[in-house]
């Protein structure tokens, strides 16, 4: 039998090249400036300043691209899963890792790896069965990374002397085990939330993927094909998105070698923001907080004095603009092609699709009123959160739980790029901080 390409093999042929380039831009070319900083940068929380080095995707005036791939470019690329016709979130997955497009044969394998990973502690499951309904899904699921850090075989080897060069196989187990992990025990968390308990040990299928075992557990397995569909089409549009706030916060945990589990907890932490992630679930509250007060087809006057209202109150309209992109969207496209080919959410008749249709209506005209009410914004187009938390909700998950399934997505990209900092060798994070006195007294 032929020889099957790893994850491992595939990190391998990467590696010496891009430590090789790490060595000599760090130290031929460390005196060369490569950006006029102002005080507007500092003002301005950064925005603008290319000082965080990340090896998963780069941002540029058109926005993010992937080892040199757009999105778009990337859903014809990549493989997927057999009779899916999604791109697969494994697939992404090992792109991010490698910068290679994976052949159907080494995705299948890599599946097969994650798959045989589906054991969560057992001291991680009965902590997390332990916690009372009434936290948050997000919480219980940061909580129960915390738990789990106990069993970190990256920590372990760090603990038992393990030489640097060596850390990043270990934190590779940690991320491989979490990435198989991670969905499991989001589904967990949704079985003793709302479902007490039922389903939470369904066996999974050792054939299956990541999408199809997250959906076992969920209680949607076997009969319900359309939930895996949209499992892995959000999947693989949501792992990594450049130096966002949630992807900050991992790096500066990652940078001291915290653990692996705690670094993803801690990225977890900070998107929960509503101006960041969070914004998953406030866009849905908010649209449906318009659908009470105006109906399910408001005017286009209706809605300007909607949002109107809002920004009065010194509220954001959550949903709209971007701290990077300038344009639509790219995330925003697939979701909406994917709504369209299906019939059952977005029923013309159901009030799911209703509330759809009036998302898709209001991102036609909420734009020009944001443009004219706050013209410093920079970009008044919809971003992905506009429509995605609606979209899991159509598809019957609670509010409270639609950014877990964000967060699995999004903890993978954590965990990818964990593996490369430690591959890397990235030294800790220590910017100087300054005052607004200090930078007075320099002008
Ligand atoms: N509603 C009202 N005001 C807005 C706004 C919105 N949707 N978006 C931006 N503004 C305001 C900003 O608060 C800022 O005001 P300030 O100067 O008084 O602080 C001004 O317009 C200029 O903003 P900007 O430079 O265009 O964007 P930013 O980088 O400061 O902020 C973001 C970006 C996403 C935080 C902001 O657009 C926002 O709050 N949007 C609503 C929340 C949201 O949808 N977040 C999800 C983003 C996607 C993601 O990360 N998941």
């Amino acid at each position: 039998t032929t020889h099957v390409r790893t994850l491992v093999d595939a990190i391998e042929a990467r590696l010496p090249s891009r430590v090789k380039l790490f060595q000599k831009l760090s130290n031929e070319y460390a005196d060369v400036p490569l950006h006029n900083m102002t005080i507007g940068n500092v003002m301005g929380g950064m925005r603008g300043l290319p000082c965080m080095l990340w090896e998963i995707s780069g941002t540029s005036g058109a926005g993010i691209s992937y080892h040199g791939k757009s999105l778009r470019e990337l859903q014809d690329a990549l493989p997927k899963w057999p009779g899916s016709e999604q791109v697969s979130p494994e697939a992404m997955l090992w792109y991010l890792y490698s910068g290679s497009v994976p052949t159907q044969d080494e995705l299948e394998h890599f599946a097969a790896d994650l798959a045989s990973r589906g054991e969560i502690p057992a001291e991680v499951e009965d902590f997390c069965d332990s916690l009372s309904s009434d936290i948050s899904s997000t919480a219980q699921l940061i909580m129960s990374l915390s738990i789990w850090a106990n069993h970190s075989k990256f920590t372990a080897a760090l603990m038992s002397g393990v030489p640097r060069n060596q850390l990043w196989r270990h934190a590779l187990e940690d991320a491989l085990d979490s990435h198989a992990g991670t969905p499991l025990l989001t589904a967990r968390i949704h079985a003793n939330k709302y479902r007490n308990g039922r389903g939470r040990d369904t066996p999974l299928n050792s054939q299956g993927d990541i999408a199809e075992n997250f959906a076992i557990r969920m209680g949607r397995g076997a009969h319900d094909a359309d939930f895996k569909e949209l499992v892995r089409m959000y999947w693989a549009l949501h792992m990594d998105h450049g130096a966002n706030v949630s992807a900050h916060t991992m790096r500066l945990s990652s940078s001291a070698w915290t653990d692996p589990y705690l670094t993803l907890a801690s990225g977890l932490i900070s998107g929960t923001g509503i101006l960041h992630a969070g914004a998953i679930m406030q866009a849905l509250r908010y649209n449906q907080a318009m659908a009470a007060t105006l109906g399910l087809e408001p005017s286009a006057e209706a809605v300007e004095a909607y949002v109107c209202r809002t920004l009065a109150k010194g509220h954001v309209v959550p949903g709209y603009g971007h701290a990077l992109l300038r344009s639509a969207d790219p995330r925003l496209e697939p979701i909406t092609r994917f709504i369209n080919s299906r019939p059952a959410p977005a029923a013309a008749s159901s009030e799911h699709g209703q509330m759809l249709r009036l998302i898709a209506r209001n991102s036609t005209i909420v734009p020009d009123v944001l443009r004219r009410h706050v013209p410093k914004m920079k970009s008044t187009a919809p971003n992905v959160d506009s429509l995605s938390g609606c979209l899991m909700y159509a598809y019957g998950l609670d509010v409270d739980f639609i950014l877990l399934v964000m967060g699995c997505s999004r903890g993978m990209g954590f965990m990818a790029q964990y593996v490369w900092d430690r591959a890397l060798g990235l030294p800790i994070e220590r910017p100087l901080s300054i005052t607004m006195d200090q930078i007075m007294s320099k002008l």
